[in-house]
């Protein structure tokens, strides 16, 4: 390197600031840079050195050349602040830092395995004219049970069972009251499902947890019976689970209808040979339903001479335990990123 003795006139320190930006526009990275500004701008760099060859100088030459020194620092400082690799504050991390590329693409998420049954299951039913209702989570005891024909002393209504918020709040165990705010509103026909979070405090296990998805459904006119239930539910299964698929109705009993009925659709994974996932019956139980209730229909304001319906509900994740082959139902709350993205 130079030592600052070698130049002693304003003419060399012409030749200097010529090499010093040939010598800037070759710095390649930061690395280079930082040697650069050490060697010539650092505290003891050659640009501030230059300075102390002026003692020996005669008088005259010296404003010249201090004059000129000064005026070169100046101007390799302020370009090689300027110069393109130092934008944005450039350090070693940032060493190809290039602001005109398009960003880095945001990792996409997918929707969640839950909700894309849920969609399914509603869009089956919107095509069959079906409209979609909603309710609030948080419901009174009224909507939740004493509307929907659960006696006063239903183990439903313990707090073993439920999540009370108030003594009379709580947390919907399923999105039955959603009929029944619907029922008050509008005249029959209805033709609705409720899709929702439910919340029940159960025991956690593979097999249940304390929320879940339901898709429940109604419908009301004059003359429906027992055959239009089957039906729907038929057309359902078929377009859900596939154009074979059979379905077989059990007697069963819930508060809020009479008769009440358990569909099971024959195995889709075993085509009804027997497999872990129906337990080897060849079976699978996938909702429950029946015709509503006198009391109910009374309790949403519709006349129970003059019009009947159906009802049925299903649980959405046990749905979509079975169509994907999982067998741990927490694994769709616990939002673990290696599960969602399989989805
Ligand atoms: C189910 C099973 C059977 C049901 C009944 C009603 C209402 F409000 F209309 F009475 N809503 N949902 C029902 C009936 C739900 O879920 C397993």
């Amino acid at each position: 390197m130079a030592t600052p003795a070698e130049y002693r006139t304003p003419k060399q320190l012409d030749a200097l600031e010529q090499s010093l930006r040939a010598e800037m526009g070759t710095l390649a990275d930061d690395r280079a840079a930082e040697e650069f500004r050490i060697k010539y701008l650092g505290k003891k760099g050659l640009l501030r050195s230059l300075l102390k060859g002026l003692a020996g100088m005669p008088e005259n030459e010296r404003k010249a050349f201090g004059a000129r020194a000064n005026r070169l620092r100046a101007d390799i400082e302020q370009e090689f602040k300027q110069a393109p690799w130092r934008s944005g504050g450039a350090t070693a991390e940032h060493s190809s830092f290039d602001p005109t590329l398009p960003a880095a693409p945001l990792p996409i998420g997918s929707i969640h395995p839950s909700v894309q049954t849920c969609d399914e299951i509603c869009d089956i039913f919107v095509r069959m004219g079906f409209d979609i209702a909603y309710g609030p989570d948080v419901e009174t005891d009224y909507y939740n049970f004493e509307a929907l024909n659960f006696p006063r002393h239903h183990p439903a209504r313990d707090m073993q069972d439920t999540f009370f918020v108030s003594d009379s709040m709580l947390l919907r165990t399923h999105t039955s009251p959603v009929q029944i705010r619907v029922m008050e509103k509008q005249k029959p026909p209805i033709r609705c499902i409720m899709p929702g979070t439910v919340y029940r405090h159960e025991e956690i296990s593979a097999r249940s947890y304390c929320q879940f998805a339901q898709v429940e459904g109604l419908y009301i006119d004059r003359d429906v019976s027992m055959a239009d239930l089957k039906g729907t539910l038929l057309a359902f299964s078929k377009q859900f689970f596939g154009e074979n698929t059979k379905i077989k109705i059990r007697s069963s009993f819930f508060p809020f209808t009479e008769p009440s009925i358990e569909v099971d659709v024959w195995c889709f994974v075993c085509n009804g040979s027997g497999c872990s996932v129906c337990k080897q019956s060849g079976w699978l139980e996938i909702l429950g339903a029946g015709m509503v209730h006198p009391n109910v229909l009374k309790a949403g304001g519709i006349d129970s001479e003059e019009y009947t319906g159906f009802a049925f509900g299903m649980g959405v994740e046990r749905i979509a335990l079975m169509r994907y082959g999982i067998d741990d139902i927490r694994l769709f709350f616990e939002n673990d990123v290696r599960f969602l993205k399989q989805f």
